[in-house]
């Protein structure tokens, strides 16, 4: 039997699912995605933004892009951030547009550690990282792409710092409306740096063995939880992307220890990156099954998935939910589109990262003649 669904028992993935004490309408979540369409002078959420996400309310929960906490905390031009009144204020009317329009929104919140330039830190001084380890990796600035700057270490005194800066940015999040928290716990960023051996070199209690570097992820999650909910908290992690050069030795032993203490804790979801961002799933061998085994809560897979493998995915219960990233920039109405079995509109990457309503907010939904045509 086709797993494809009728309209007698449509696929698992366009049914409800219980997340917390939140009904999310389908299985179908928009994934975070970096934009660079904030405000120019102030990093806030301005009208196209509310526009945006407003279009996209159609998803069972949204993702914000990734907003950093702090403008320490930021590492590319134009990316929003949730640290400044202007930036809550921007992000209630994108929070009100969505809840207007039927959807769920949680706010991604960002540290990207040493991936970032001195022209974007506050003082223009050095990003922060756990150690003072260059990243072979490039961000864009005003005038292009760039190198990552050198990073200095944080001092044992400022890990307070860091983690009371997430969790302001959680009662800004909350402030502003937002219906939960994921952390950015992947792809090289701040907390992804201190989990892995490759980036994190301490020599205190934040560095050296897994136990050490699962720690200022763990005091994150608790300071947020203390904001929201803990049904109300997700994080997202990458265990084995090489995205911004990060590495490690043993990414199952530190990754399935990581998610057994989030369980301890009872947060509402693991957001898993599949092997490497924006590229293959299976880019390394990793049991994922152990990690989604070791968690109560939800289990959100990402990376590159079609139609046909997320149906397959939710469907065998390998994971609760299914986020798709480049699918939902180019196509608004993803979740109908999927269902219908519809033709899907082709992403356009000149228009990913920075610019105006182009390659935006003008994706087409589906016209109606198409989507009768579509349901056949
Ligand atoms: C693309 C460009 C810049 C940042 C991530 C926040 O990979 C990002 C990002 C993606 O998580």
């Amino acid at each position: 039997m086709s797993h494809a669904g009728t309209s007698a028992s449509p696929a698992k993935l366009f049914t409800p699912f219980r997340l917390g004490d939140l009904e999310l309408k389908n299985r179908v979540v928009m994934a975070p995605l970096t934009r660079n369409r904030a405000n120019k002078h102030d990093d806030a959420p301005n009208a196209l933004n509310v526009e945006y996400y407003r279009q996209r309310a159609c998803a069972g929960l949204i993702i914000t892009e990734a907003t950093q906490i702090s403008q320490q905390g930021q590492g590319y031009i134009w990316t929003p951030g949730i640290y400044r009144d202007a930036q809550v204020a921007g992000w209630k009317a994108v929070t009100d547009a969505v809840h207007e329009a039927g959807g769920l929104i949680f706010a991604q919140l960002w540290h990207v550690g040493r991936v970032s330039h001195v022209s974007l830190q506050p003082g223009n001084q050095a990003p922060v990282a756990p150690s003072a380890v260059l990243a072979k990796t490039k961000t864009y600035i005003e005038s292009g792409f760039a190198e990552v700057s050198e990073p200095r270490a944080l001092r044992l005194d400022e890990i307070p710092g860091i983690v009371a800066d997430f969790g302001r940015a959680a009662q800004n999040a909350k402030a502003a409306g937002f219906d939960g928290i994921e952390l950015h716990g992947a792809h090289g960023y701040l907390l992804d740096q201190f989990l892995r051996d490759g980036s994190n070199q301490r020599q205190d209690a934040y560095g050296g063995s897994i136990e050490n570097r699962v720690r200022l992820t763990l005091e994150v999650v608790d300071a947020v939880s203390k904001v929201f909910p803990k049904e109300r908290v997700g994080i997202r992690i990458s265990p084995v992307s090489p995205a911004n050069d990060a590495r490690d030795t043993d990414p199952q032993a530190l990754f399935g220890h990581l998610v057994g203490e989030l369980d301890k804790r009872g947060i509402a979801f693991i957001h898993v990156v599949e092997g490497a961002t924006r590229d293959a799933r299976d880019y390394l061998p990793f049991d994922y099954l152990a990690l989604r085994k070791a968690f109560r809560g939800a289990y959100i897979a990402n990376n590159g998935f079609t139609r046909e493998l997320a149906i397959e995915t939710v469907e065998k219960g390998e994971a609760d939910l299914i986020a798709f990233g480049r699918l939902f920039i180019a196509n608004p109405d993803l979740p109908e589109r999927l269902k219908l079995d519809a033709p899907l509109n082709t992403p356009d990457v000149a228009t990913f990262y920075g610019g105006d309503a182009k390659g935006y907010t003008d994706y087409p939904a589906l016209a109606p003649a198409e989507r009768s045509h579509a349901a056949g």
